[in-house]
């Protein structure tokens, strides 16, 4: 009898484009990025994610689309089913069908129809909800698409309005199974009531973007202070260098999506 394949973690991650000098921005001003370094730091990262397990996925380089090694906006991947989202930033729209591809080996795919707008950036999974950022780039009619498509698997959806940054998950994500790391200066913190909270320190306000994988945090080398509140709190931060992508407005969580998935999918 066939044994079925083994389950293990993957991180589909995309090469730092060169375009990325043409990157999107909206609450930084553009500075020079050094896209040789960017392309280290990148490298860094992935390195880490298979220290910490994660087996890559790596899709090929997208030179013409300037923020593709920002894959984590392209879907939202549950154990059920993975949503391929329409960005809020038209010059992004191009990056979501590679990604489909891939996710297809995987999982059942689900979509979002214009004009509704949903950027993973904005989707926080705690448990059984979905916290979903009301920003510049998710719409209230992306968060019922996504809503439509994952409340029969037994989700719940709670929209989050964000303000001052770019994403839910610059405002929050979590770090431990029921603790969260926070900038309440960037969204209400109302909803995530009856989970523990770590706030970053206030001369770190960018600091709220940890990565959570297994009992590891990988988090940004530029925020040592709120490093330092993690290690207090007994967690376990494995610190990388993402400067050069820090200066195209992305962070830890952005770089890849990480799920549980079958080592051997269907071709
Ligand atoms: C953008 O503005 O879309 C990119 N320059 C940065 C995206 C970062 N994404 C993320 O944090 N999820």
């Amino acid at each position: 009898m066939p044994s079925s394949p083994q389950q293990v973690r993957i991180a589909v991650t995309r090469p730092v484009s060169l375009a990325l000098l043409r990157c999107e921005l909206t609450h930084l001003a553009r500075t020079p990025i050094d896209i040789d370094r960017a392309r280290e730091q990148h490298a860094a990262y992935e390195q880490a994610l298979s220290r910490v397990g994660c087996r890559l996925e790596r899709l090929p380089e997208a030179p013409m689309l300037a923020d593709s090694v920002f894959v984590e906006d392209t879907a939202i991947v549950l154990d059920e089913i993975a949503v391929v989202t329409r960005p809020g930033a038209p010059s992004r729209r191009a990056e979501t069908d590679s990604v489909a591809d891939v996710l297809g080996r995987y999982r059942r795919i689900a979509g979002i129809a214009a004009p509704a707008t949903l950027d993973g950036g904005d989707v926080l999974r705690v448990n059984r909800t979905l916290y979903v950022g009301l920003s510049g780039r998710s719409s209230r009619s992306g968060i019922e698409q996504l809503a439509g498509h994952v409340a029969p698997l037994g989700y719940r959806v709670e929209a989050v309005p964000v303000h001052g940054c770019l994403h839910l998950k610059s405002a929050v994500t979590v770090v431990g199974p029921e603790t969260v790391l926070v900038n309440p200066q960037f969204v209400a913190t109302e909803p995530f009531r009856g989970l523990e909270w770590i706030e970053v320190d206030p001369a770190e306000p960018l600091g709220a973007n940890a990565l959570l994988l297994g009992d590891e945090v990988i988090y940004p080398a530029s925020k040592p202070r709120t490093a330092e509140r993690l290690r207090r709190r007994g967690l376990v931060v494995c610190e990388v260098d993402v400067s050069e992508l820090e200066r195209a407005e992305g962070a830890v969580t952005c770089c890849s999506l990480v799920f549980v998935g079958a080592d051997a999918p269907q071709p």
